[in-house]
């Protein structure tokens, strides 16, 4: 029997994982952890307990108490709010991360490890369009450098210790059911809240930047399909390419109008429109389709006809 432990349960990846993670394995035997309090969806679903990763001894605690299996990590400060506390976020991204690493190699029964990475290893000196899975990475944020180097020690512990590790370069995730967590593609995210409040979005990107993204039940889909691959098809144990949906902000406003035709947008680009410059345009993903089965289901359209309608409902 597999006891799941999430780590990062309130955030945006954390809060939809965790439902889909109880609907696969059962509600008692995933453990949704974080530092704050999460949904109540999450806090009420399952078992919830306050949990801080960089604190290994915490960690060890906890997975040795609960027979802990598979291990999760989804806690990360995201790009934007990095540059804002670069020493802090390297210490929360990498400390964490390791602390998962060395007590995955020390527990046998822990079998397998997910952690995120993100397009943020990618920097300006990689080719925009079609990025492929194998390039230059020289990434410019303190969040991309700590997904590199979180990559290589994933690498590292599954080459040196046999730690089944795996893990996916997410692009921008949209959802609605969390809000934006401080990222620079959350203006993605940002965009239908305000168009359904105010009718109105200032972005702090430029109009016509070209970002891949992907809605967030294609992420949690693409997740669970690479953590239930036989580990003979994961054949890369940094992070895979996925590729998602790339778009402007200005195409994703012309959508929005479809639906809402006053809607109206405006540009004052601030220090995240240096980062979103940095990072892809699109992105090569044909190592995960091919090597364990990666696919999408969600157009842009779809996206933005879901995200109006389901956060109308929620703004009543
Ligand atoms: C961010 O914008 O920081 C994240 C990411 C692309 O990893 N959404």
């Amino acid at each position: 029997m597999d006891h799941i432990l999430i780590i990062g349960a309130a955030g945006q990846i954390g809060s939809e994982l965790t439902v889909a993670l109880r609907e696969v394995y059962g509600a008692e035997n995933v453990f949704a952890t974080d530092v704050k309090h999460p949904s109540r969806d999450i806090a009420e679903g399952g078992p919830f307990q306050l949990l801080d990763a960089t604190d290994s001894r915490q960690l060890i605690y906890f997975a040795m108490r609960h027979g802990i299996t598979q291990i999760y990590h989804l806690a990360a400060v995201l790009s934007g709010n990095a540059e804002r506390i670069p020493f802090q976020a390297w210490d929360i991204n990498m400390n964490s991360l390791l602390n998962v690493l060395d007590l995955a190699k020390e527990v046998p029964e822990i079998r397998k490890v997910f952690w995120p990475s993100s397009i943020a290893v990618f920097g300006a000196t990689t080719p925009k369009k079609n990025t492929p899975q194998f390039t230059v990475m020289e990434p410019t944020t303190v969040y991309g450098i700590s997904k590199l180097a979180g990559e290589r020690w994933m690498q590292y512990y599954h080459r040196r210790y046999h730690v089944d590790v795996r893990s996916i370069r997410y692009p921008g995730l949209i959802s609605y059911k969390t809000e934006p967590g401080g990222g620079t593609t959350d203006y993605a995210v940002e965009i239908f809240h305000d168009a359904v409040r105010k009718g109105k979005y200032e972005c702090f990107l430029d109009g016509n930047t070209a970002l891949p993204m992907m809605f967030m039940p294609d992420a949690i889909q693409a997740t669970l399909r690479l953590m239930e691959a036989d580990a003979s098809q994961i054949k890369v144990r940094a992070g895979y390419n996925v590729g998602g949906v790339s778009f402007t902000p200005r195409q994703l406003a012309e959508d929005i109008r479809r639906h809402m035709p006053d809607f109206e947008i405006s540009f004052r680009p601030d220090f995240r429109q240096a980062i979103a410059d940095s990072w892809p345009q699109s992105i090569d993903d044909s190592m995960a389709r091919t090597q364990w089965g990666c696919s999408y289901s969600y157009t842009r359209g779809d996206i933005v006809r879901i995200m109006l309608e389901e956060i109308g409902k929620r703004t009543g």
